[in-house]
């Protein structure tokens, strides 16, 4: 099974990727972006919670994002592999993630990282909530709380799949096509 972590800061194209790697290799995609987001639409006890954390830029916390991840993942063990989404965002969550792989017999293949400078991100993510309906993309300070979480509790993520030789850093400064064939030549060389 092929298990793909894709990496990078808030806005780095991370979800814009997935979908195309989705298709390529025919991976179940896990976002916890998306599933909070989905659970914010249906009002649900979680999706009020996670809206709190969320519309501040902070991280939902840790028991409740590793809870449902696990969730998600127990349900579709039969699929040809995952590709994980914004997901692990802390050191606690990978040590889940990886008891979870082996509780299944299985690893995580790589993790690979999308290099974005933050000027980049403030850019796009300002330019998506003109027309996302996202509340944590149309403001500016926000955006950059986001950005100091991702340093300050996010970028250890990549250090801790270092250790096991898993981390791989892609450029994702280019267009959509291009930072998609470079994400497959290192995708392939892992296959
Ligand atoms: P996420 O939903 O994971 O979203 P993201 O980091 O904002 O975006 P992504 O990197 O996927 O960017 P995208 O492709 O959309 O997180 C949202 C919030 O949920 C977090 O802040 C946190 O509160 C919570 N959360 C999620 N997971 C969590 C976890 N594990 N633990 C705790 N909390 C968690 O691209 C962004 C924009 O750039 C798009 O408009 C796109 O069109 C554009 N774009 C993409 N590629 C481009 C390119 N090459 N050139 C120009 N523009 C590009």
């Amino acid at each position: 099974m092929l298990n793909l972590i894709l990496f990078g800061p808030p806005g780095s194209g991370k979800g814009t990727q997935a979908a195309r790697l989705v298709e390529r290799y025919g991976l179940l995609h896990i976002s916890t972006g998306d599933l909070f987001r989905y659970e914010i639409g249906n009002n649900t006890p979680l999706g009020l919670e996670a809206k709190s954390y969320m519309d501040k830029g902070q991280l939902v916390p840790d028991s409740v994002t590793i809870g449902m991840l696990k969730n998600k993942v127990l349900a579709n063990t039969e699929v040809n592999g995952f590709i994980f989404d914004g997901f692990p965002r802390t050191i606690a969550q990978s040590e889940a993630l990886d008891a979870l792989m082996t509780e299944l017999d299985q690893s995580i293949t790589a993790l690979i990282a999308l290099d974005v400078s933050e000027e980049e991100i403030v850019d796009r993510l300002l330019e998506r909530g003109k027309t996302s309906g996202r509340t944590d993309d149309n403001d500016e300070a926000v955006i950059r709380k986001r950005i100091g979480v991702y340093k300050g509790e996010t970028t250890p993520v990549y250090d801790y799949y270092a250790q096991f030789d898993k981390s791989i850093r892609v450029d994702g400064i280019g267009s959509i096509d291009e930072i998609f064939t470079a994400l497959c030549l290192e995708i392939d060389r892992h296959l």
